[in-house]
């Protein structure tokens, strides 16, 4: 709690182009908790350095990155937007939670596996305590409910264990999170392989839809996904994982139940179907990219926003942190 408000807390990485899957699975619901909740939403730049970036990519996606979350309808004076490492609390607490975490933990998560396999010439020690991280961030402002989408579930249940852990050890230090997976957005697939998450990093541009990709891509990109070989739109994930996607993409775009896309479609071929995710894809985004384009030629806006939520994020912060460092015993 914060004053009479329950807090939320999220993240997404600056280390690529943001996807229409970052964009359901998580962005496009952050707005709805700015009411009722107080809202922290924070570019997390100390995450994305786990893989290698390039340092002029990674400084102007932290602007793009912010410029979405406002575009996406996060109003920055409703909500505290920041970038993560001008809290260094962040930072500092992550080292004191590894202290609390276990290898074995650490080891079982598979992110890790993931993306030790995709990156297997820079497995650092950054990207097996990642979590920790992350749960820096959200213990830090004792967070009621984290909105993530449904590949973060085991990163917030390690949250929850490291804070109880701590808790135990001690007294009541932080309060134990909750996870939001959107109901809609779940996880989105890859449209070129829809057994794997549609990534921000994945390299086949054409598996991927990003937030800024105009409209005749994003037409092309839903042409040519993949799909299967019978004909009917059904829902039915196991057996026709591609076109299951398409009708979660369709669905979160347009509001339309699963039974009435099927309805919709009943004896229309797949490339109707298609050209149909691709309008609603690209009519819904149109608003977002023109708010973007708009905001991304004001730099100073951008900077003001990100050192007036860096004040707020670092009042709250500091008042954790120095109470978990009491509680272990430092002089301070
Ligand atoms: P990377 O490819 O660099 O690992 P990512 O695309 O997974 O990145 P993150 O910045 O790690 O993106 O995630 C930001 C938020 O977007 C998280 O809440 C995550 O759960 C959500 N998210 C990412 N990809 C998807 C997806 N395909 N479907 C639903 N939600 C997603
Ligand atoms: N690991 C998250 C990004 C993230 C995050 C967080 C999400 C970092 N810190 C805190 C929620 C709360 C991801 O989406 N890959």
């Amino acid at each position: 709690m914060l004053g009479d408000k329950k807090v939320v807390f999220s993240g997404v990485q600056p280390s690529g182009n943001l996807t229409i899957g970052n964009y359901l699975g998580a962005i496009k619901n952050f707005g709805a908790f700015s009411e009722e909740y107080k809202c922290f939403y924070c570019v997390v730049d100390l995450h994305a350095i786990t893989v290698r970036q390039v340092p002029a990519d990674l400084r102007r996606r932290t602007y793009e990155t912010l410029a979405l979350y406002i575009a996406c309808g996060l109003d920055p004076e409703k909500n505290t937007l920041f970038v993560q490492s001008h809290v260094p609390a962040h930072a500092e607490l992550s080292w004191l939670l590894n202290c609390y975490t276990m290898f074995g933990e650490l080891s079982r998560m598979t992110q890790f596996k993931d993306k030790s396999a995709k990156h297997a010439d820079n497995i650092n020690a950054g990207l097996f305590t990642y979590p920790v991280l992350m749960a820096a961030d959200i213990l830090l402002y004792q967070t009621d409910l984290v909105p993530v989408g449904v590949d973060q579930k085991q990163h917030l249940e390690l949250a929850r264990d490291i804070a109880g852990r701590f808790n135990q050890a001690y007294s009541p230090t932080f309060v134990v999170p909750e996870g939001y997976i959107a109901p809609t957005g779940m996880k989105i697939m890859s449209l070129a392989n829809p057994e794997s998450k549609m990534s921000k990093s994945d390299v086949n541009q054409n598996a991927v839809v990003y937030i800024l990709d105009p409209k005749d891509a994003i037409l092309k990109k839903f042409k040519s996904a993949v799909t299967d070989s019978d004909t009917a739109v059904r829902y039915a994930p196991a057996e026709k994982p591609g076109v299951s996607n398409l009708m979660t993409i369709y669905r979160c775009f347009t509001g339309k139940d699963y039974d009435a896309i099927e309805k919709e479609f009943e004896g229309r071929g797949y490339g109707d179907f298609k050209l149909a995710c691709g309008e609603a894809c690209a009519d819904a985004l149109a608003p977002v990219q023109s708010e973007y384009a708009r905001l991304m030629a004001d730099k100073a806006y951008l900077e003001e926003v990100m050192k007036k939520g860096a004040e707020e994020a670092n009042y709250c912060a500091r008042k954790t942190l120095s109470k978990v460092k009491k509680k272990i015993g430092f002089v301070i």
